[in-house]
């Protein structure tokens, strides 16, 4: 299989001494002005950038060191190049991706009703075992929302995949949704019999607990 594989490296830590360190490429897409940028922001700096759209200029990633059950993960996330504007990224971009984020932001239904677009999209182009995950973005917008909880998990059952709600104002679900997406991924790594599957139950059974545990307030499970 042309999968990229988790890349391992034992040399470099000073302070912690891990088993190993594994390294996976998620992306960002989704319509422009979702918060695509504005998420990766948060989860990699803990801040919301305000205002008008934030502007992306080529392909953008960031790298973020995060500890899952003792394991070091270097996870590279790359957002889009603004090219989401129209609706076509480049398929190169996401061919490699360990993971996609797929996002809309509930104050427009428009950018839900392209998602559709965006899975056939990835289904066509992506690797057929990326993981994939479906959330719903600036939550807090409660006055202005028009995609509601239901319409959001229905469709996310019809693709079967999974469903999570996110702000990158407030940071609800943000951490969770990296972290989880890495655990998948990890298990996918070690998991060598039955590759590709436990991975997203794993990220099912961590999403629907933390559905359960968290519906209004920030997540615990990795806290
Ligand atoms: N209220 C609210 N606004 C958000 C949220 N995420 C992004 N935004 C705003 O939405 C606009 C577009 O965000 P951006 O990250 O540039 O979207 P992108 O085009 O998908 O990268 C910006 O004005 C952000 O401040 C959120 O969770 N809540
Ligand atoms: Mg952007």
């Amino acid at each position: 299989m042309n999968r990229p594989t988790a890349t391992t490296n034992n040399s470099q830590h000073n302070v912690c001494t891990y088993a190993q360190q594994s390294t996976f490429k998620i992306m960002l897409l989704g319509d422009s002005g979702v918060g695509k940028t504005c998420l990766l922001v948060r989860f990699k700096d803990d801040t919301f950038l305000s205002g008008s759209f934030i502007a992306t200029v080529g392909i953008d990633f960031r790298n973020k060191t995060i500890v899952i059950n003792n394991k070091q993960v270097k996870l590279q996330i790359y957002d889009t190049a603004g090219q989401e504007r129209f609706r076509s990224v480049a398929h190169s971009y996401y061919r490699d991706a360990n993971a996609l984020l797929l996002l809309y932001d509930v104050s427009s239904i428009i950018s839900f009703n392209h998602v559709r677009d965006w899975l056939g999209e990835i289904k066509e182009f992506a690797q057929s075992d990326v993981i994939i995950m479906l959330i719903a973005n600036k939550v807090d917008k409660t006055n202005e929302r028009v995609v509601t909880r239901e319409m959001g998990e229905k469709l996310a059952k019809e693709y079967d995949v999974p469903y999570v709600e996110t702000s990158a104002k407030t940071g609800l679900n943000v951490e969770f949704c990296f972290k989880a997406v890495s655990q998948a991924l990890l298990e996918q790594t070690a998991a060598t019999t039955s590759y590709g599957q436990s991975a997203s139950k794993t990220l099912n059974s961590l999403v629907q607990l933390n559905n359960r545990t968290s519906k209004h307030s920030v997540c615990c499970l990795y806290s």
